[in-house]
């Protein structure tokens, strides 16, 4: 009879719009959580509690292929062992897999549709070799401290920006029919003691900054959260019922976002039994604790979840509600009707003797590789190249010395031009800085499937142009002088690398010791530009660097950041050296003048009290009108645009002091509009941005970014621009209330081409 109800609800539920096609925008899942949960609850009456203990329990370390795993279940043939896999840019350990460009390298494109169509091939590639979650997008760390290690995973230090691009991501790779995970839930800002450092997060800075993506995830209707390794005021990640059951599932009442999903737990995070479940922990991860490189076997979860409910410190309900969270997710993402294929890979290790991988000298693992994955870089390629490209940020071009055109010599200079000598994976999970930096270290990584290198890539170019070239692969000065005295310009490269903490690189503990170029970058600079001829430097970065000292010496006419750009990082670089592409990619941090006018850094010791509130970044720049290098959301191009028109449109009127649903938050309230004119000679996008201004009274930013519209343009053509207020958009954290709530008194918007340049303002009359 179960059967019966239980097909017929299958097929009133069958999705109608599906699952193969990158049509954007897409219905996030093809079911809603609703109608997940019909599914689920049926299904739920026919599982015994040792069915649900072990739908809840991950299998243990490197237990299997993936590197998280859930068993099968007898009476529910249907539902696979979940494979649960890294991560945020590509597939951790397949073969054959796209490297895309780092989720920092594609926010500073500021495009909604490429953020959306990356998130999109990730989930694609994560399917065809069997994932059933991708543990991406990073939405936390936000970045607060330019030191972290892991910022680079996520979008932006600004919560609106990185709330775009976590949900944007994460409708793209379900849409695949991948189950995302929005991770780290909450306040993992640095690696240094990641797994002891207590976060004291304030309720405003809490709601207005880190919580924020994660609210855009969960309207994106997000399959699952990871939660993380630190402790927040006191009590860890995994196991606080503030952090898990009021702010991330308790309903808007009660201040929270009414996640539907599960959270699982970081690999390892999980420190009690029942403790963690009554939390709001739904899913253990790998399971057993991790010891060394190998797990223990020890399960805090599995039987003991049996127990607790035989001995009552379990509830029955709380046990379904956990199953019901974990398999609806399953049914959300309609991956009961997907036909899924095997795991096409295999994280175990290590095996290096008895599998080596002569093709890139990695050497670690076993890989099993498939012919759609092989089809499936072919076919994404232009996606991480477009989303590499359209990252580039121009930041100096004197004398439009950029692009460089009818060249007869030019010198390509430093370690970071070329690929290292031992293969673009030689190092386990990328963690070393040698030759090129196409990506940061740790588990946020995949392996290479091939890497365009810059030399390569300006090799080939030199070929077809017929322009010599000087290199110079290394970062020694006198060969570096000799190749920069041949040439009419010199390309000059430096980078900055961080990850994940389990690596310390170059004494780098995954945060970055400091923020200035790695292996004497500056010197090299120093040392071409004192050659006299014009300096073009390349920068490869993970987050934020000081450019003063590269920025003193007159020859350097060009900066180009170029972020963490994955495979494609020459082909991309190429198109904007030489004008093939006008660059159009904006800053999402600011470039500060030195590394202390950040304020926030790594905490030493235990205690993070995040006494910065919500200065962090512009917010705090402009706070204390302090100089900055180059604001938030700044970038050149090889035109010029100008701003004009602005109007807004206010679709609802609303009462500012009135007790408002969760519905209502997201609901747009006005329209913004402005128009933009190319009045440069080449065609070119331009990334319009909106910023808010609440009343001061309020303790509140200066302005704080609300919208974003990219706009391509011909020469002298004018366009719109566009943007939409939600009322949370222009609402600020009453603590005293715990609501959202919009100000009294005048709110104020402006519109220019970064924080810092705004020529239109207008107020919001509501
Ligand atoms: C699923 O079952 C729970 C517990 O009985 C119930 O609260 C919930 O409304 C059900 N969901 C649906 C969609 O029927
Ligand atoms: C319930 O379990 C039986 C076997 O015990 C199986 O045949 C049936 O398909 C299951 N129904 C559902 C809805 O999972
Ligand atoms: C953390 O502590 C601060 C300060 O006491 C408090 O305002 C906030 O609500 C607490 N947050 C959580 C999630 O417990
Ligand atoms: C119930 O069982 C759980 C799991 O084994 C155990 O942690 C807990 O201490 C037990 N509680 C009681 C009251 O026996
Ligand atoms: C990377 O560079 C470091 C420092 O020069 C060196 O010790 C190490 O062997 C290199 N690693 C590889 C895989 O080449
Ligand atoms: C390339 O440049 C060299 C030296 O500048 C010149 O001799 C040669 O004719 C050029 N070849 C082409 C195909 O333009
Ligand atoms: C990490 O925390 C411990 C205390 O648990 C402290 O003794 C140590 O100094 C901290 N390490 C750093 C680098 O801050
Ligand atoms: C409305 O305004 C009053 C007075 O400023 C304040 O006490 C109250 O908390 C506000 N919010 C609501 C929802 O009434
Ligand atoms: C098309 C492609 O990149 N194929 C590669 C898949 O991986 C194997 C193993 O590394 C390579 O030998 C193939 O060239």
């Amino acid at each position: 009879m179960m059967f019966t109800l239980f097909t017929l609800l299958s097929l009133l539920l069958a999705p109608s719009t599906l699952l193969t096609t990158a049509q954007h925008p897409a219905s996030p899942t093809p079911r809603r959580w609703d109608q997940a949960f019909l599914l689920a609850n049926a299904t739920l009456l026919n599982l015994t509690l040792a069915d649900k203990a072990a739908i809840l329990t991950g299998t243990g370390w490197y237990a299997g292929p993936c590197v998280g795993h859930t068993a099968p279940i007898a009476s529910f043939p249907e539902y696979p062992s979940l494979c649960l896999q890294d991560g945020p840019l590509g597939v951790r350990y397949a073969k054959n897999v796209s490297a895309f460009p780092a989720g920092v390298t594609v926010a500073q494109s500021w495009d909604r549709k490429l953020m959306w169509d990356r998130g999109n091939a990730l989930g694609e590639e994560a399917r065809a070799v069997g994932v059933h979650v991708q543990l991406g997008p990073v939405a936390g760390p936000l970045g607060k401290i330019p030191q972290g290690g892991r910022g680079w995973e996520g979008f932006s230090v600004d919560p609106f920006l990185t709330g775009v691009g976590t949900a944007q991501t994460v409708r793209g790779m379900q849409t695949a029919g991948v189950q995302a995970c929005a991770k780290h839930f909450i306040g993992n800002e640095q690696e240094v003691n990641r797994t002891t450092v207590n976060a004291e997060i304030g309720d405003r800075e809490m709601q207005e900054l880190y919580l924020w993506p994660f609210a855009e995830a969960v309207e994106a209707r997000v399959a699952s959260v990871m939660c993380s390794y630190n402790k927040v005021n006191g009590t860890w990640g995994c196991e606080s019922e503030g952090v898990l059951k009021r702010l991330l599932k308790g309903t808007y009442e009660e201040g929270g976002l009414g996640f539907s999903g599960y959270v699982v737990s970081d690999w390892g995070a999980q420190h009690t039994g029942i403790g963690s479940a009554n939390a709001g922990l739904d899913l253990a991860m790998p399971g057993d604790n991790i010891v060394g490189d190998t797990g223990d076997r020890k399960f805090l979860w599995g039987d003991a979840l049996i127990e607790a409910v035989n001995n009552g410190s379990l509830t029955t309900e709380r046990l379904d509600d956990m199953v019901r969270r974990v398999i609806g997710a399953w049914y959300l993402t309609g991956q009961d009707i997907l036909a899924y294929p095997e795991v096409g890979f295999d994280s175990r290790t290590p095996f290096q003797e008895a599998n080596p991988d002569p093709g890139t000298g990695s050497g670690m693992r076993r890989l099993v590789g498939r012919q759609e994955e092989i089809s499936m870089v072919e076919k994404h390629k232009d996606i991480a190249f477009r989303a590499a490209r359209d990252g580039i940020v121009l930041l100096k071009n004197e004398g439009k010395a950029l692009p460089l055109t009818n060249l007869k010599s030019l010198a390509i200079i430093g370690e970071d031009a070329a690929t290292m000598p031992e293969g673009a994976n030689a190092c386990m999970d990328r963690g070393c800085n040698n030759g090129t930096l196409a990506m940061g270290w740790g588990s946020g990584t995949s392996d290479f499937p091939y890497l365009i290198d810059p030399l390569t890539a300006m090799t080939n170019h030199a070929k077809t142009t017929n322009t010599s070239l000087f290199t110079s692969t290394t970062n020694d000065i006198p060969a570096a002088r000799s190749a920069a005295a041949a040439a009419d310009v010199a390309l000059v490269f430096v980078n900055s690398n961080s990850g994940e903490g389990y690596i310390t690189v170059e004494d780098n503990p995954g945060d970055r010791l400091d923020l200035n170029p790695w292996h004497n970058g500056n010197a090299l600079v120093a040392a071409v530009a004192e050659a006299g001829k014009p300096v073009v430097v390349v920068v490869h970065s993970v987050g934020p660097m000081i450019l003063e000292d590269i920025l003193s010496h007159e020859n350097v006419v060009g900066v180009v950041w170029a972020g963490i750009p994955g495979q494609e990082s020459g082909s991309s670089l190429k198109e904007v050296l030489f004008g093939g592409y006008n660059p159009s990619g904006k800053l999402v941090f600011t470039i500060a003048k030195s590394e202390e006018d950040y304020l926030t850094k790594v905490v030493t010791g235990d205690v993070d009290t995040f006494e910065e509130g919500q200065y962090v970044d512009y917010r705090r720049f402009d706070k204390e009108d302090m100089e900055v290098r180059y604001p938030f959301g700044y970038g050149l191009s090889y035109t010029t645009f100008q701003y004009g028109d602005i109007s807004s449109n206010i679709l609802h009127h609303i009462e500012r002091n009135a007790s408002i649903g969760k519905l209502d938050l997201y609901e747009p309230i006005a329209t913004i509009s402005a128009m933009v004119t190319n009045t440069g000679d080449k065609a070119g996008a331009e990334v319009a941005q909106l910023y808010v201004s609440l009343p001061q009274e309020i303790d509140t930013p200066v302005r704080q970014l609300r919208g974003f519209d990219k706009i391509m343009l011909e020469p002298g053509q004018s366009g719109p621009v566009e943007f939409q207020l939600r009322r949370k958009d222009i609402s600020f954290w009453n603590v005293g209330i715990q609501r959202w709530e919009v100000p009294k008194g005048e709110i104020s918007v402006a519109v220019g081409g970064s924080s810092r340049d705004l020529p239109l303002k207008a107020i919001v009359e509501l």
